[in-house]
Formats: structure tokens, C-alpha cells, sequence
């Protein structure tokens, strides 16, 4: 029941150029191609354990079972998207052994190698972000902040480990609420009231920027202005959050995003999508009809209107077709879409370096030398034949530096190093909200270091422009 989702789009369009590119580069597995298959979790954890119970079987049956390897082998999964989809199919394929790299799934609890064996990612794990707000909070000596987490996996254990943190060094919390999954209009004015009420002037929120989006929108419509909001990972450059129209009440936002990248081709490959390619399937007949509002000709592919993120909390203006038809002759580039946003590429460069690790880790298996390899007797594994608890192997010692000269490494845990930008919401002159780089956070080996560049260029979003106080 949620809108069609373009990031995600944009998200599942760059894994397919990542491994287009490892099928046309010579140096990594060049007499191999790889395939896929993409299946749409719709954001539910039913849909995530049948796309991978599909995966695994081979069939479009739920039952757990293993796909014969008669042809190519199974290699790994990609995905899910957020750790509570992921928590679910992580625990499916552990019972294999079977390799899942995230590059989303950021929760805690998927370091936990007794629980999920065979999970790695290219995202941190978020006790570093939880961390790094509460080193931002002390940073400015506030002490009375409000609290809210969207009601999983991700939100919990941030909010959760940025409490335990803060509180150790004396700062109060406010007030602590929670986002509904299911959207409640009546919930969700609850949390505004509790955000009205309270004198807490700091409010951090660990959310994906979907399940935020209907608080926002109320919080606007309640005119709350005077807050400073800090922002997790998930919502910090969101352009469903980041609207110039939301900028009084979000103006000066802070918050952490993950490392960047400006994938070489992305753009073009992002250009190069529509109804008619012979590969196109039914996400892509839907990404076309909601990007221009129509219909294609004789598509079941319902058109998608959002009929949640309602004001009027009533599920309403279902209009399950559009009554113009798509000619085909829409030009992607006339449009401004988020699918085409390629300017901030944080978890999309995750993805990328998701796809990488596998190709890496794949292609070490295949250039092993029998004799010098690292399973029983010195021998190798066969590229055609291989069990998925030898790919594991490559991929827990993988390491490789990518086009951004990024090196990833993944540790025992299945984690990679820890580091973010700090953002600041600011706006420019086109009136558009810019998210402006305000500073560093990164994990050291004895600690971990913040840097705020100059505490000037910080936009803050009080009636003086300094910087807020919450006490
Ligand atoms: N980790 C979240 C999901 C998530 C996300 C995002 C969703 C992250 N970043 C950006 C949408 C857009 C970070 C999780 O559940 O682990």
C-alpha cells in the first residue's frame, strides 16, 4: 500500500550495471557471466521470505528446499533492503551457509555471526551512528532530547544503543516515541502532541524515510517549527523528507549519511529504461506508468496511486488505472525524478560495492591454483561447482579497492569500516534543500574521531540562527 518506490528502483537498476560491468571487464571473471534475479520484497517480510525461498528452490513454491545446482550455480544474494527483511531471509539462507550481502541493513544485531553465519555488508553497523549522534549531541551540550524510532529492527536498536549512550553522560531523554509501521493517523497525531508538549528542542529520529514521511507531513500540518531535527542515515538526503515545502519546519536538519560515490555510467544505464526492451517486466511497466501518469496499453501492471499518506487518514482515491494512456514517447530526461537524482549515491554505491564484493570474492575462487588452495589437501574449488560454504570463504577474506580508489574490506564480523559525512539541510538559491557536507565522523582503531568544519557554515533553523540550546 505504499507509493511506487523510485529510490528503490534507482537501488535495484544500479546492482543490474554493476554486473553488467563485471561481465564486460576483462580482469574479473572473464569467462564468466553472471545472471540474476531480482524479486520486490515490497517492503513486507511475507514477500521477503517467499522471494527467497523462491531464489533458493528454484521454483515459485515456499518450501524450504535447495535448488539442485544443474547449470549455474546459486551464488549469493544481494539484499534484502531494511535489516528487518533481512533479518528474516538472513536467517532462511544461514541454514545453508548460503551467502547475503547487504548494503542497506545496517542493524546491530546482524554482526551477530552465531545468528546470521553467512550475512556481510557494505554498510556499517549502526552502533557507529548511534555513537556518533550521541558524540554530535554532547558536541553542542545539549541534554534534554526527544526521541523517535520507526517501529523495527533499524529504529529500536539505534534509538536503543543511542540512549544507552547519552545517558552515561548525564543527558535526559524527553521523551522516546515510536513511528507506526501500519499507518495510523491516530498514532501518529499522538506522537505530534508528544513533540508539542514537550520543551525538548533536539529531536533525533532513526527511521527510513518511508515510514517518517506521514509523521512529517503532520508535523507540517501542525506548524511545529523552533526544532532541530537529527537524522539517521535512512532519511537524511531523502528527497520524500527533503521537500523545500517541509524547509521551515526541517531547515537545519543534521544527520549522518555513509560515503558516496558517483558511479562512471550510472546516469546513462538510468536513462536507458523502458516498456518496450525485451528485458522490461512488470516493475519497469509500473515505474513508467507512475513516473508519467498513464497507463501502458494493455498492461495488467495496476497504476499505482498512493492511497496511505492520506491527510484525511481515510483510505481513499484508490484509481487503480489512469485514463491516459502512455504512448511510449515519454522522454525521461523532461521529467525530475528521484529514480534520475544521481547526486547524492550513498546506499546506490553500497549496492554497487555489494555486487563488487561478490564478483571479487567469486573471482578469487576462480583463479585459485590447485595445490595452493585453501580447502582440504591444498585443493581449490570449482567456479561450476562450488558449495556455498566455499564462496563464503572468499567472501570473509575479501578485499578490494573500488573505481573511487575505496577500499573494502570485510571483517570477521561481516562489517566493513565505519564513516560518515555530516549533513546540514540548508537552502540554495533555487530554493531547493542542498545537503550541505558540515563535517566527519569515523571510527579509529582507538576510538573514533568528529570533525565539524566551522561551526559558521552550519544553517540552524532558530529565530537568532545560532545554534539551538535544549536544557
Ligand atoms: N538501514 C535501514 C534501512 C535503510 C534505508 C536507507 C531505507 C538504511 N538506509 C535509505 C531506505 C533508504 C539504513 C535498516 O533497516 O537497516
Amino acid at each position: 500500500h505504499k507509493k511506487f518506490n523510485f529510490r528503490g528502483f534507482r537501488w535495484a537498476r544500479a546492482m543490474i550495471h554493476a554486473i553488467q560491468e563485471v561481465n564486460n571487464r576483462l580482469d574479473i571473471l572473464p569467462n564468466i557471466t553472471l545472471g540474476y534475479h531480482i524479486y520486490d520484497t515490497c517492503f513486507t517480510t511475507s514477500k521477503t521470505v517467499e522471494g527467497t525461498l523462491a531464489y533458493l528452490t528454484g521454483q515459485n513454491e515456499t518450501m524450504p528446499n535447495f535448488r539442485c545446482s544443474a547449470g549455474a550455480p546459486l551464488v549469493a544474494v544481494i539484499g534484502a533492503g531494511g535489516s528487518t527483511l533481512t533479518i528474516a531471509s538472513s536467517r532462511i539462507v544461514g541454514l545453508y551457509y548460503f551467502p547475503e550481502v547487504g548494503y542497506a541493513s545496517s542493524c546491530s544485531v546482524l554482526s551477530d555471526k552465531y545468528q546470521f553465519p553467512s550475512f556481510l555488508r557494505t554498510i556499517p553497523n549502526d552502533n557507529h551512528q548511534s555513537l556518533a549522534m550521541a558524540e554530535l549531541v554532547r558536541h553542542f551540550g545539549w541534554v534534554w532530547i526527544g526521541t523517535i524510532a520507526a517501529d523495527d529492527d533499524y529504529g529500536k536498536y539505534g534509538i536503543k544503543y543511542f540512549k544507552q549512550n547519552v545517558e552515561k553522560s548525564g543527558i535526559c531523554i524527553a521523551f522516546s516515541e515510536t513511528i507506526p509501521k501500519i499507518f495510523s493517523r491516530e498514532k501518529i497525531l499522538a506522537v505530534v502532541e508528544a513533540i508539542k508538549e514537550s520543551t525538548a528542542n533536539i529531536i533525533v529520529v532513526y527511521s527510513s524515510d518511508i515510514d517518517l514521511s506521514p509523521l512529517m507531513e503532520e508535523i507540517a500540518n501542525s506548524n511545529i517549527t523552533g526544532k532541530t531535527w537529527i537524522a539517521s542515515e535512512a532519511w537524511v538526503t531523502s528527497a520524500l523528507i527533503a521537500k523545500p515545502e517541509y524547509f521551515s519546519f526541517l531547515g537545519g536538519t543534521i544527520g549522518f549519511g555513509v560515503r558516496r560515490g558517483d558511479i562512471p555510467g550510472l546516469k546513462d544505464f538510468l536513462l536507458d529504461v523502458h516498456p518496450d526492451n525485451a528485458a522490461s517486466d512488470d516493475l519497469t511497466i509500473e515505474f513508467w506508468q507512475t513516473a508519467f501518469n498513464c497507463t501502458w496499453p494493455n498492461s495488467t501492471v495496476p497504476y499505482n496511486t498512493d492511497f496511505r499518506i492520506n491527510v484525511t487518514g481515510r483510505e481513499s482515491g484508490v484509481h487503480p488505472v489512469s485514463d491516459q494512456l502512455c504512448t511510449g514517447k515519454e522522454k525521461l530526461e523532461d521529467i525530475k525524478n528521484t529514480y534520475l537524482d544521481v547526486s547524492e549515491l550513498r546506499i546506490t554505491y553500497n549496492v554497487y560495492k555489494a555486487v563488487f564484493t561478490v564478483a571479487h570474492a567469486l573471482n578469487n575462487l576462480d583463479t585459485c591454483v590447485e595445490g595452493n588452495g585453501p580447502f582440504p589437501k591444498n585443493s581449490c574449488a570449482i567456479i561450476y561447482d562450488f558449495e556455498p560454504w566455499q564462496l563464503m570463504y572468499y567472501l570473509k577474506n575479501v578485499k578490494f579497492t573500488t573505481f573511487d580508489n575505496e577500499l573494502v574490506k570485510i571483517d570477521d564480523n561481516g562489517d566493513v569500516y565505519a564513516s560518515y559525512d555530516i549533513i546540514n539541510w540548508q537552502l540554495n538559491e533555487t530554493g531547493e534543500i542542498s545537503f550541505v557536507k558540515i563535517g566527519i565522523y569515523n571510527d579509529t582503531k582507538d576510538g573514533h574521531e568528529m570533525k565539524i568544519y566551522n561551526n559558521d557554515s552550519i544553517f540552524w533553523n532558530t529565530p537568532t540562527l545560532k545554534p539551538p540550546r535544549s536544557v
